[in-house]
């Protein structure tokens, strides 16, 4: 039997060329959250989206993706999709779980609302640890995979499946 492979399997062949794409992060664990965004805009670029066709804004914390990235996307129409990345670590008291939850409710609903693909970048994670592993910086030798690079092609996936 096939050994159990965690993850996404990516479309073959995907072409972002001519896709305009804007990244919204957050500056709360931006050690983390720039590796995020590096990976995402690699994954971009390789994929044929061009370097002016990525819009980069930042605020300050999860809580303010939803409503960043529904003004950003009013604010250029011309935007295919939408990737709002933050980091999100659980601390000692309940904000985590209000903050987690709202964030992910209110970016669903400005990717409905909007019609415009909007991609879940933000990690929710138990401890630092997890967060680095799923940026791609992990440490003592478990160096883990940068989900900027899913996050990347879900949204070439999402905006190419809207212009049909
Ligand atoms: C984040 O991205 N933000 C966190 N924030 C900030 C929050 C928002 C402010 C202003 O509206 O509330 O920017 O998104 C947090 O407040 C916390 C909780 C810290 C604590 O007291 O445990 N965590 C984060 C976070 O992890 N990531």
């Amino acid at each position: 039997m096939a050994e159990f492979e965690k993850g996404v399997v990516p479309r073959k062949d995907l072409n972002g060329a001519g896709l305009r794409i804007l990244i919204v992060h957050t500056r709360w664990n931006l050690s983390i959250v720039d590796p995020l965004v590096k990976g995402t805009i690699e994954t971009l670029r390789s994929a044929g989206v061009t370097a002016e066709n990525i819009l980069v804004r930042d605020v300050p914390g999860a809580f303010e993706l939803p409503f960043a990235s529904q003004q950003l996307l009013r604010q250029h129409p011309d935007v295919d999709a939408c990737i709002s990345i933050g980091v999100l670590i659980k601390g000692s008291t309940m904000h985590f779980e209000y903050i987690a939850d709202s964030t992910c409710h209110g970016l669903m609903r400005v990717g409905l609302d909007s019609g415009k693909p909007v991609v879940l970048g933000v990690l929710t994670c138990l401890t630092e640890d997890q967060a680095f592993e799923r940026a791609g910086i992990g440490r003592q030798g478990h160096a883990g995979h940068n989900h900027g690079i899913d996050w990347a092609q879900a949204a070439i996936e999402m905006a190419l499946l809207n212009k049909k």
